[in-house]
Order: C-alpha cells, then sequence, then structure tokens
C-alpha cells in the first residue's frame, strides 16, 4: 500500500499535490496569524458545507464569491503544496482548511488566536462517504469493497491515518477559547425555518417585546423601568451620538495605550 500514498511521519496522504517537504515545512515554519479562520476536519466530514456556510457570512448572504470563485481558492487547503504557497504569502487575514491531524499542524496553532473550527461527523459516515470518494478519485489507492475500506479505515490506514487519533487529537483543544467544535449532525438539524425562526427572534424589536428577555420582569428596585429600557437601541455607533470631539480623542488614546499590540483586524467596528 506504501507506493499507493504520500507519507509523512507515519500519516498517509493523497499521492496528488502533497510533498513531505512541504510538510515539514507547514509544520515547523507556517505561523498562523491571530485574524486567522481555519476550518479543521477529518475528510468527509462536511468540510465543503462548512466552507461555503463561511463564506456566505463573510459575504453577509450575497452569492456572487460563492458563485464566482472556486471553493478551493475561497479556502484553500493549507497542506496542499499549492494552498501552503498561496496561504504562507497571502496579506491579511486568512480562511483556510484543513484536514492535518494536531500533531503535524503547525506549531504556531498552540500560542495562536486564530479562530479554530474543528467539524465532526459520525464516523460512519465519513467511512461510507470516503469509501465511494476514494472509489472515484484517482488521489489514493481505491478500495475494492466497504468491507476492505471498513478494515482500513478501523486501522488508520486510510488518507490523514486514524479517524479516532484525528479527532481525539484535535478535541484536546476544546477548553481553548479560540476553538469551536461543530458537528454535521447539529448543521443538519437546522431546518430552513428553524434558521427563519431564529434570525426573527434574536431581532432586536421581538426581543424588546418579549418580556421572559426584555428584563421588564425584573424588580423595580434594581430596575427603574420609568427611567429608561434595558432593550435600549440595539445600534451599532450610537456612540456619536454622545461623545464629545474631546471625549472622542481621550477614549481613542487610552484604546491605543492599551490595545495597539494586538492585530488590529479583531476589532471589526473599525
Ligand atoms: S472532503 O473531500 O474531505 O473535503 O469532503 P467533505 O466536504 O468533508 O465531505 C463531503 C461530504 O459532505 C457532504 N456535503 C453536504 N452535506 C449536507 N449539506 C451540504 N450542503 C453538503 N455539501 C457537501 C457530501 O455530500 C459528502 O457526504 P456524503 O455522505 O458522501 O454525501
Amino acid at each position: 500500500m506504501s507506493d499507493e500514498y504520500v507519507w509523512f511521519e507515519g500519516i498517509p496522504f493523497p499521492f496528488v499535490g502533497f510533498s513531505p517537504e512541504h510538510l515539514r515545512d507547514i509544520k515547523e515554519n507556517f505561523v498562523l496569524k491571530d485574524e486567522d479562520v481555519l476550518i479543521l476536519t477529518f475528510p468527509k466530514s462536511g468540510t465543503n458545507w462548512l466552507i461555503e456556510i463561511i463564506c456566505l457570512i463573510y459575504s453577509k448572504g450575497g452569492t456572487k464569491w460563492i458563485q464566482s470563485v472556486p471553493i478551493w481558492e475561497r479556502s484553500p487547503w493549507l497542506e496542499t503544496s499549492k494552498g501552503y504557497k498561496f496561504l504562507k504569502d497571502k496579506e491579511g487575514p486568512r480562511l483556510m482548511t484543513s484536514h492535518l491531524p494536531i500533531h503535524l499542524f503547525p506549531k504556531s496553532v498552540f500560542k495562536s488566536k486564530a479562530k479554530l473550527i474543528y467539524l465532526l461527523r459520525n464516523p460512519r459516515d465519513v467511512l461510507v462517504s470516503g469509501y465511494f470518494f476514494w472509489t472515484i478519485s484517482n488521489l489514493v489507492k481505491k478500495p475494492e469493497s466497504l468491507e476492505q475500506y471498513l478494515d482500513w479505515f478501523i486501522r488508520g490506514n486510510v488518507a490523514f491515518g486514524s479517524w479516532f487519533d484525528h479527532t481525539r487529537g484535535w478535541l484536546s483543544m476544546r477548553e481553548k477559547e479560540n476553538f469551536l467544535m461543530l458537528s454535521y449532525e447539529e448543521l443538519k438539524r437546522l431546518e430552513p425555518d428553524e434558521l427563519n425562526s431564529l434570525l426573527e427572534h434574536s431581532s432586536f424589536q421581538v426581543m424588546k417585546e418579549n418580556k421572559m428577555s426584555n428584563y421588564t420582569l425584573m424588580p423595580s428596585h434594581i430596575l427603574d423601568h420609568k427611567s429608561g429600557s434595558f432593550m435600549r437601541k440595539g445600534i451599532s455607533g450610537d456612540w456619536k451620538t454622545y461623545f464629545t470631539v474631546a471625549q472622542a480623542e481621550v477614549f481613542d488614546k487610552v484604546f491605543e495605550e492599551n490595545m495597539a499590540d494586538l492585530p488590529q483586524e479583531l476589532f471589526p467596528w473599525k
């Protein structure tokens, strides 16, 4: 089987698009920026679905980007030689995807505040999806039967190695505040009707009218409801209505003194 994969540190990779030299360079030298967003998955977990969702969020629901740029250019795969070359020189915040197990991931991940999104999927479905995908691809050794693929999968002799090691490895990051775990199954449960309802009911106007959420139930000795409302305006930039020019300058200075060393892309209101 070894001639059907590119091997790096005991992990099999597809033999097209990957090289041990690049994989080593990525692990040792690729530096994550705090403003990067990374989609991390074992192959066939719904990676491309999540990329599409994130691209649509970036585009505020607009479809121009997803309909004009191939998905692998919108969120390149870090570990492919092509993706690596593109990403390492790209300026500004980067969106990228990776199937790498954590022990082969750039070491900078452990110090970085980059947003890490790990997408899980039931490994049985990952297995079936992988079986059909690798059968039609020319990237790895083709399985001859599901039974054979199941045997490879259980032993970790499939592209990117053991699902169990991959998942255990990445889940060790789950307590970190820049790590978000999602699952294919949860995404699947979000029906369009539910999403519409979520958007409607979390809107400012609807929350303002929901007495279970608008704090009008809070006793008046704690909140003086006659003088104002907890659900005040719910807009961005209202400070401009109230700050004088002098106050704005003082605040700018204090902000600069305290926050200048952080990547300014972290502050989306600028
Ligand atoms: S890859 O090759 O590792 O990047 O593949 P990946 O994108 O992780 O997984 C492919 C499976 O995801 C399914 N898929 C979707 N499911 C639901 N909704 C949407 N929009 C969607 N897009 C892709 C795709 O069909 C593969 O799963 P299976 O079970 O094979 O259908």
